[in-house]
């Protein structure tokens, strides 16, 4: 059963009210910083509602909406059925084994396991992309008791932008199944930014020690920051960007999570995960879900450049189009999943 706390008129909706009225206030003092996060927009003339990060819903309590505005994540046990995970398990079987080829789908490789001579390729994989023409796993992205926590944070206009099932291997010694701490909204030329969520569902239990997601609640409040690859000894997986600089003493939280439970985060929340010091392989299936009335934005000068540039390249050798531009590889990916396909 999915997790219901009661719905009390406590001390989280005074607190509520208090946050209101502070963000009610404090909407002229929001910083401004050189970022392309800049173009998102704290209010819009469109959303009356008053709270920044949710928009007015009957299904989040009080408490609930709190802790999003406050942390930039809510975790909701046990969302997703063992049926439908154990379902999308072996659809990804059959993927690795190349048994159904999904048009479109990218397959990534762990940069230490994928050099080794004596794994086999299909161990390698760490994580699959863009399975949007995947009757099978794209079903994930329409899960009903997904999308109806998703439109508390888009509205009801949903597209699914971004799809990802992640498979940390074990890790082979140089510590590269560890994903650096970063913001999602580094990949996305989309805004305005409160209305971009992401699901993320666990497909068995995750734990410290096999990576689970790490989080620094309430970064989301930040601007969007620099990334780059780190500098790692034992190399970093292909565009595993990181943020440059983060505070280290800032509080963090591991997210430990049953199979089925979903966390759903905003994009500027600094997350990650760590390394998987277990023999087994560590599932989640993800999506990036975004109002489909955002609009794309230009990034050139800004701190996201540095991945535009390396899309394009990867772009430009999976499509066979003359041309391409990052937002175009947004809209050919980006699916209606609820409501009206507006402008993304
Ligand atoms: O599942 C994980 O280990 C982290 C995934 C993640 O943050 C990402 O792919 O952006």
């Amino acid at each position: 059963m999915e997790q219901q706390p009661a719905r009390k008129t406590s001390r989280a909706s005074e607190r509520l009210k208090l946050l209101i009225n502070h963000l009610d206030r404090s909407q002229a003092t929001i910083r401004a910083s050189r970022t392309s996060a800049l173009t998102s927009t704290y209010s819009s003339s469109s959303q009356p509602q008053r709270l920044r990060y949710t928009l007015q819903n009957d299904l989040l309590t009080p408490e609930q909406q709190l802790f999003y505005e406050e942390n930039g994540f809510i975790l909701i046990k046990n969302l997703v059925s063992e049926e439908d995970i154990n379902k999308f398990r072996k659809e990804f079987e059959r993927i690795c084994r190349k048994e159904v080829k999904i048009p479109g789908l990218v397959v990534m490789r762990d940069v230490a396991i994928s050099k080794s001579e004596f794994v086999p390729d299909q161990k390698a994989v760490n994580k699959i992309q863009d399975f949007q023409e995947s009757p099978e796993l794209f079903r994930y992205c329409a899960l009903p008791q997904i999308l109806k926590y998703v439109q508390c944070f888009t509205g009801p206009n949903v597209m699914a932008m971004h799809t990802m099932l992640i498979n940390k291997p074990p890790d082979a010694g140089k510590k590269t199944s560890r994903h650096p701490m970063h913001q999602d909204l580094h990949y996305f030329p989309f805004r305005p930014v409160d209305r971009i969520v992401c699901a993320w569902t666990a497909m068995e239990r995750v734990d410290r020690q096999n990576g689970c997601l790490v989080v620094l609640p309430g970064s989301h409040t930040g601007t969007l920051q620099e990334h780059d690859y780190p500098e790692w000894e034992g190399g970093v997986n292909k565009v595993y960007h990181g943020v440059r600089d983060y505070d280290p003493q800032h509080p963090r939280v591991h997210l430990e999570m049953e199979k089925g439970d979903t966390v759903f985060f905003h994009p500027l929340l600094i997350h990650g995960s760590g390394m998987n010091k277990t023999q087994g392989f560590r599932k989640a299936i993800s999506c990036h879900y975004a109002s489909s009335d955002c609009y794309y934005i230009d990034v050139k000068g800004t701190t996201q450049e540095n991945i535009e540039k390396e899309v394009l390249e990867i772009a430009a050798r999976k499509y066979t189009l003359d041309s391409i531009s990052f937002a175009d590889t947004w809209a050919l990916r980006g699916r209606l999943v609820q409501g009206e396909r507006i402008s993304l």
